[in-house]
Parts: C-alpha cells; structure tokens; sequence
C-alpha cells in the first residue's frame, strides 16, 4: 500500500491521492454492450438463450427458475445459512420499515392542504451478480426494501452456473423476501431483458443492484434511453476509508481494509490517520493477514492501488474523508460518535472497534448497496424510498384560494404567463361574484 502524508502534499497531489481506479469503459464494452442490447431486444428470449450459452456456458431450455428448483435449493442448503438468512432479513426489514419515508400532509396557509403520497414503482428488476461469490445478501439489500414499498412485480436476475442452476442461497433468499420471479440471467443481457422485457422476462420501470463492468455498462445505456428503464445508481467498485487513532487495534483495522479489498482487484482501501505509530502497525498486519486469505490474491492487487495517508489531526482526517466521500466509512477513534457531525459525504458509516463494516454487508439491518466513487457527495444508498414515487397532492377551499391567489397571480405576471395568472383571477371574480361582492 502506498503511504502518503498529507501535509506534504500540494493540491494536485492530493487529488492523485484520493483518485480512484480509472474504470475504463472501453469502445470495445460500450459498442459490446450496445450489440447485446440491440440482440435481445430484436430476438428477445432467443437472444438470451444464445448469450446465456456462450457467457454462462449452460444451456438452458426455459430461463425461469420453476417452484421445484427453489423447492430444490431450500432442501440442499445448510439450515445454519437458512436460519442467518433469515435472521438477516427481518432486521434489514426492521430497520427499513422503520427509515420508510411517510406520507405528509400540512396546511401552508388556512384552507392550503400540500400533502405528499407514495406510490411504488410497480415493476422492478433486482440484479443478483454470481461472479467469483454469489451474493445472496445482494438478494435481501434489494428485495426487501422491495417488498416494503409494495412493488407488484419483483424481478431478479441473477446468472446460472454452469450446471444450469441458480446459486442455492440466492434462490434460498430471493424466496424469503417475496420475490416474484427468478430468472437465469446475468450480464449485460440480463439488464437489456429487464429493461426492455421479452416473451418471458416482463419489462421493469426500474432497475437495482451491483454488477461488473459489463452490467453497469448496460445500466447506463438502457438508463439513458427514454424506452429504457430507471436505474438505482451510478456504481463502482467497492470501497472503504478507515478513520483510526493511535488507541485502535491494528488488527481491527487490517481486517476491516482486507474486507473490502478481498471484493475485487479494483477496489479500493484507504487508511487514515493522525498516528504514524498506528499506520506501520497496521500495514504490518495487512501483510500478515492477507497472506492467509483465500482471495490473497484478489486483495493484493486491490492493495496495490489503495493508501495509507498520514494526517495531522483527526480533523484533518474527516476532511480528508469528505473529499473521497467514500462508500463506506469507519470511524475507529476514540468516542467515534463525537466525529458523527463532521461526516458529509459517505454511503454508510460504522462507529467503534465493534462495527466491523462486515456486518451492515449482511446483517446489522442497513443496506449495502451505496454510492461508490464519489458519488456520495450526491447520492444515497439504496432504501425503500428508491421503489417509491413520492407523489405531491394540493387542494384549495375557496378560503385558501383568496389567501394564495394573490401570490400566485403576482408571480405570473411577473413571468409573463398570463394564462397562468387569469386561471387564478377568474376564479377570484367568480368567488367575488358568488359573495355579492360588485
Ligand atoms: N461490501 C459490498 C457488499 C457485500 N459484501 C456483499 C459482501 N457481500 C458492497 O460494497
Ligand atoms: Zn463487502
């Protein structure tokens, strides 16, 4: 890992500092990705069962996981990951149930009722990667704030394996939180089916979840097309911050940094810190705990672009960790909750030595699909109010009208829309007319 102290840095610097893996989107992957969509949409399930064939290498007669395949995975799986599995899910349900935006409704003047309504996306598409891990907890951070919002129709894609069978645990999962339908899908094709839909696949107003760099290609390309369909969030690779002082335990923290460094060979970890004592500590335990990782190998090359910066205060430290806006923060300091306020931008944070970022991956009740690479300067993870629309509702007594039509026609005129302005006075007129006002 590279080690950096920031105050010998100048601006430029700085910004090389804390800038991310480039992620190449190559011609090569965008006009890729653009043939993949153009296939399925022209040939549909056809084209899905050819590209299934030459990416997942199975061959596939229907793409729909049947009732007995999941009867299937639910008896092979071990109970101890069925129960977790369900344990996980009822306090993500918990703790998003409790975060779900609520509808509102205030008088802004006397006989002025705004109220706000929500409404689910009827129709959404869960992307389920299957790559080198399954991820079943991806299956539970979508479909159960999924479920909450009351989406009619939840989809997941998730890609086969080579035996022509989904993973047993994200089928397992998909089956806890009400998913309505499993497909056998990954990749680009996966997106492009959902997006647009097929004979079998029904055609989603949204799309969620994590991807390599093929689906968050198809993401973006069906994202931006009006036929297309909405997406959660821009991705990127994973990624962590570690805040620590000298008091926290290096092992703690190598553990957490390897964590995430173990997702891919582009994410990215970085450690930062007042203490240079803390910093040797724990890059030693970074060599000695990687070297016993079954993805060693994974981790090193993520290790090779991530950093340990040396700053000179833990004020210095958050302001650091703004400008990155990492998608996961940990503060292991002293009174981490003190630091709370300083935090700006962060997909999700974990305070003290006994919050290792593991648990809100799977089972602290938080979700963790979040804004990787810069973008939680802007944006939120996912919640129920990503399958929501949230709907404003206004409604005027005669009362409230002659408290606000003034206003209203004033600031028409003022604008020149002088349609706008009589939709309001005619109305005044006809108020005056029915008070006998001449
Ligand atoms: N840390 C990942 C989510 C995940 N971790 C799933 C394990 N399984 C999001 O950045
Ligand atoms: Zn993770």
């Amino acid at each position: 890992m590279k080690r950096l102290a920031w105050n010998d840095l100048d601006g430029p610097a700085r910004d090389a500092a804390l800038a991310r893996p480039v992620q190449a989107c190559t011609a090569d992957l965008r006009e890729g990705v653009q043939r993949i969509i153009a296939e399925v949409r022209r040939h549909g399930d056809a084209a899905l069962l050819r590209f299934t064939a030459s990416y997942d290498r199975c061959e596939l007669d229907r793409l729909e996981v049947a009732q007995a395949e999941f009867d299937e995975a639910e008896a092979a799986l071990e109970p101890a990951l069925k129960a977790a599995i369900r344990e996980a899910a009822g306090r993500i349900e918990l703790f998003h149930r409790t975060a779900a935006p609520r509808p509102v409704a205030v008088d802004t003047a006397p006989g002025v009722r705004v109220e706000r309504v929500l409404r689910p996306v009827a129709c959404v598409g869960l992307y389920v990667p299957a790559g080198s891990a399954p991820l079943p907890s991806t299956a539970l951070m979508l479909g159960v704030p999924a479920r909450i919002a009351g989406c009619a129709e939840v989809v997941l894609c998730s890609p086969a394996r080579a035996d022509g069978r989904c993973d047993p645990a994200v089928l397992y999962a998909a089956r806890v939180v009400g998913v309505h339908r499993v497909f056998k899908l990954g990749g680009a094709q996966a997106i492009a089916a959902m997006a647009y839909g097929t004979a079998s696949v029904p055609r989603c107003d949204k799309l969620f979840g994590p991807g390599n760099a093929w689906v968050t290609e198809a993401k973006l390309q069906v994202s931006t097309d009006p036929q297309g369909a909405a997406i959660d969030m821009p991705a990127g690779p994973s990624e962590v911050l570690v805040v620590a002082d000298a008091q926290a335990a290096p092992a703690f923290v190598a553990a957490d940094l390897l964590s995430q460094a173990e997702h891919g060979p582009d994410s990215q970890v970085l450690l930062v810190s007042p203490s240079a004592g803390l910093i040797d500590a724990v890059a030693a335990e970074v060599e000695r705990q990687c070297a016993a990782l079954p993805r060693s190998g994974i981790a090193r090359e993520a290790l090779a672009h991530s950093r340990l910066i040396e700053v000179d205060s833990l004020e210095q430290a958050l302001e650091v960790s703004n400008r990155y806006a990492p998608e996961h923060l940990i503060l292991q300091v002293a009174e981490p909750r003190t630091w709370l306020a300083r935090v700006e931008s962060a997909g999700s944070v974990f305070l003290g030595a006994w919050t290792p970022e593991s648990v809100g991956d799977y089972a602290s009740g938080s979700n963790h699909v979040l804004p990787t690479y810069g973008y939680a300067r802007s944006h939120s993870g996912v919640s129920v109010a990503s399958f929501q629309k949230q709907i404003s509702v206004q409604e005027l007594t005669p009362a409230g009208l002659r408290a606000i039509g003034p206003c209203t026609a004033t600031l028409a005129a003022a604008e020149q829309l002088e349609a706008h302005r009589r939709a309001v006075t005619l109305r005044l007129a006809a108020l005056d007319e029915r008070a006998g006002v001449s």
